[in-house]
């Protein structure tokens, strides 16, 4: 089985300020993550898989043996979950623009941007403990939704595009309890250039109609 690695951060730990401040990167990136990375290359140790890409092991969970199944669920999710998160931050990210596509799709399916930021921070706010909000895209639709500890909603069969991590790691040292301000101030690094790429990706591969 070949060894899962940490990718690097794509910016600088402290260029998400003052969303969220340098110390929080550090931790939740090289020790968060790494750990995630480390537990899960221990679970998947000896095991001989068909694949050996993040997204099919969470997709096909029923084919890890029972006794590592948890432990791939929880270090992989994490693996899988924190890989997208960086990627669909960036400094400055408002200048990144939600694209037509996913505009219309948002649109329909919440009644337009600010309907659905309220909903992601609902559900967000919501979630109790540990976990995740996300923006998924599942049977030709657009929906909120969130999962408990590392779970992920791939491991659903649905299409993560867009997910913000409400554990409190990822916003105790500035906002301690205030995990709603959290969600509201995130919507300025969030990198939509990511996401409507996602969008497109998953809309690219439906089924045709001839
Ligand atoms: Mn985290």
């Amino acid at each position: 089985m070949k060894k899962f690695t940490l990718p690097d951060l794509p910016y600088a730990y402290d260029a998400l300020q003052p969303v969220i401040d340098k110390e929080t990167m550090m931790f939740h990136h090289d020790k968060h993550h790494a750990a995630y990375v480390n537990n899960l290359n221990k679970a998947l140790e000896g095991l001989d898989l068909q694949f050996d890409n993040i997204e099919s092991i969470l997709e096909n969970l029923d084919q890890i043996p029972e006794d590592k199944r948890q432990a791939v669920i929880n270090n992989g999710g994490g693996h899988y979950n924190h890989s997208l998160f960086w990627e669909a931050m960036k400094p400055g990210a408002p200048k990144s623009p939600v694209s037509e596509d996913l505009r219309e799709g948002i649109n329909a399916d919440f009644g337009g941007l600010e309907n659905f930021k309220q909903e992601f921070e609902a559900k967000g706010v919501a979630q109790f403990g540990s976990g995740w909000v996300w923006l998924v895209y599942q049977d030709d639709k657009l929906k909120v939704v969130s999962t408990k500890n590392q779970d992920s909603p791939i491991m659903d069969g649905a299409v993560p595009l867009l997910g913000n991590d409400v554990w409190e790691h990822a916003y105790y040292l500035k906002y301690q309890n205030r995990r709603a301000d959290y969600l509201k101030a995130w919507w300025d690094v969030v990198n939509w250039d990511v996401v409507n790429k996602r969008f497109s990706h998953v809309r690219d591969h439906l089924p045709k109609i001839d």
